[in-house]
């Protein structure tokens, strides 16, 4: 039966000796073992009672087992839905009443913590632990590798990716498996990967980039991964000479940089360094440069559209761009107002269409609606321009989005938390220029009348709500918010004021 997912990126290494992870014990896990894993977690998920089109949300560390259930998610035609280990329960309760998620997988050692919410939300809670452990791979591991494979469509959905909304409220972007499976054999052409591959991961693998960009780009191409629990500078350094390749956020970089043993020699034998996901500092990819040799290849994508631009391996990579529509991308700069599309060298909003742009947001048709065009283009909601050769430049964001270290903060999520807290009349979160971080939120808020915030007690009412990286690094107090005359707080106001905070 086909799954177009499934027969390009894995059934091709069944049975295959060669490596597909290096762990952090030491240990080596081959593509044969990989997916012979995957293939008894697919039996648990039918034993579940899971079939094609049900959801499993799941907030695990990163593992190989944490990588088998996103296969096993693709054979039996279940829909993967990765969630942020940093998510609180309260978030955590969210995701899966919106999707209506069947089965839950979390860490063993928040599995007491999360039940009410697994329960509330009528999804059946189990556990998966690091090497093996928890009561999902428990079951998995007594019952027989399924070896049959879910029939799917291109068009079928293969993943909910949640992304926060502007109004607060985060919506399930829905990529099917043709939107994956194109982009990963798109960008393996376009970086040159191989299966003489061996690239450094370091990323989390619950957002596009780590899981998809990285890990199915070396699916699609049978090289090996060097699997890193999270990115630690001096241990990514202990293994660069094992790899060949690196994808990153720009804070890896600028992190990377701060270590003397970043040198020429060091990655010598590296062949490509990739960033993504947030700016790259012009002065970044030049210190880079002078350091190791290397000019890191910047690109451009999205959850909701894959990767859609990227600066060419083989020609000029031009620092401060994110080079070029990939191969089968189209990329307009439209007028914010008018929707019309621009010339070459006006700023513009960016909008993209092709094999790469997902189906709409999970039960929000209207939402679906309003971000695409009539002629199937999606509002990226990023601002650009392109160059006279072709070259895009992120000029800045329309939405109100703060990207601090590569994750998104959606400051709407942040104020209404901030907003409901007693003796704060309103508030207004913006984002600064943070030398680690690129950007760091800070929180302005405006105290009721007479009233004295306890800027402790915000601090708790926020850890209580809101992932760890969402939590503004600053609480600042005004009497009041700039507005212009229409009354709309002037947040770039407040980033002035606030922009030499953490210089
Ligand atoms: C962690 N913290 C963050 C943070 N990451 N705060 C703000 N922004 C972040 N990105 C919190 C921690 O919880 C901790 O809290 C404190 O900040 C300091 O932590 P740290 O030890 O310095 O952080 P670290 O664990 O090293 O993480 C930093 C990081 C990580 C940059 C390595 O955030 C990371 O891996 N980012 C990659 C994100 C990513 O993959 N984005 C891709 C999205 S897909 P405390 O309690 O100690 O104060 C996408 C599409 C595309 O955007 O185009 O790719
Ligand atoms: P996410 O919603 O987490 O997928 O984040 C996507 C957003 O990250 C995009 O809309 C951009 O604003 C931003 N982004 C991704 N790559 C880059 C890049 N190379 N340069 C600047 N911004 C980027």
């Amino acid at each position: 039966m086909p799954n177009p997912l499934f027969d390009r990126l894995f059934a091709p290494h069944r049975g295959s000796a060669r490596p597909f992870l290096h762990l952090p014990d030491g240990s080596t896990l081959s593509y044969a073992g990989f997916l012979d894993r995957a293939a008894r977690f697919a039996a648990a998920l039918r034993a579940a009672g899971l079939g094609t089109g049900d959801r499993l949300a799941t907030q695990v560390e990163k593992s190989a087992d944490a990588l088998a259930v996103y296969a096993a998610c693709v054979q039996a035609g279940v829909v993967f839905l990765p969630l942020n280990t940093a998510y609180t329960a309260a978030e955590v309760g969210y995701f899966l009443a919106d999707a209506g998620a069947a089965l839950f997988l979390c860490d063993p050692s928040r599995a007491a913590e999360l039940a009410p919410v697994a329960d509330a939300a009528g999804a059946r809670l189990e556990t998966l632990g690091a090497a093996g452990a928890g009561s999902f791979a428990e079951r998995a591991a007594q019952l027989a590798p399924w070896d049959g494979v879910a029939d799917r469509a291109g068009g079928d959905l293969a993943a909910l990716l949640y992304t926060s909304g502007t109004t607060g409220r985060s919506k399930g972007a829905m990529l099917s498996q043709d939107n994956l499976l194109s982009n990963a054999l798109t960008l393996a052409e376009a970086w040159a990967f191989t299966e003489a591959d061996v690239l450094l991961h370091a990323l989390p693998i619950f957002h596009t980039h780590g899981l998809f960009v990285a890990t199915n780009v070396v699916l699609a191409t049978g090289g090996a991964m060097i699997l890193l629990p999270r990115f630690d500078a001096a241990q990514v350094l202990r293994h660069l000479p094992g790899a060949s390749a690196m994808m990153g956020v720009p804070t890896f970089y600028t992190r990377l940089l701060a270590e003397p043993g970043l040198t020429r020699e060091a990655t010598a034998h590296m062949r490509l360094f990739v960033s993504g996901s947030a700016p790259l500092l012009a002065e970044t990819h030049a210190a880079f440069e002078a350091r190791t040799g290397h000019r890191i290849l910047e690109r451009y994508g999205m959850t909701e559209t894959n990767m859609n631009t990227s600066n060419p391996y083989a020609g000029e990579r031009r620092a401060g761009t994110v080079g070029l529509p990939l191969p089968g991308v189209e990329l307009r700069v439209t007028d914010p107002a008018t929707g019309a599309a621009l010339p070459r060298g006006e700023v513009g909003v960016i909008e993209v269409r092709g094999p790469n742009v997902f189906l709409g947001y999970w039960r929000m048709p209207e939402k679906t609606a309003e971000d695409f065009r009539p002629d199937g283009f999606f509002v990226t909601g990023d601002l650009g321009v392109v160059d006279a050769e072709g070259y895009l430049t992120i000029v800045g964001r329309q939405k109100d989005l703060i990207i601090s270290g590569g994750y998104n903060i959606y400051p709407r999520e942040v104020e209404m938390v901030l907003d409901a807290q007693p003796g704060v009349l309103e508030s207004a979160v913006v984002g600064v220029p943070h030398p680690d971080l690129g950007e760091a939120a800070v929180a302005v808020i405006v105290p009721a009348p007479g009233a004295r915030p306890d800027p402790a007690a915000l601090g708790a009412a926020m850890a209580r709500a809101l992932a760890r990286y969402k939590q503004p690094r600053r609480i600042e107090i005004l009497p009041e918010l700039p507005r212009n005359a229409m009354g709309k707080v002037q947040k770039n106001v407040l980033r002035e004021r606030f922009r030499g905070l953490f210089a």
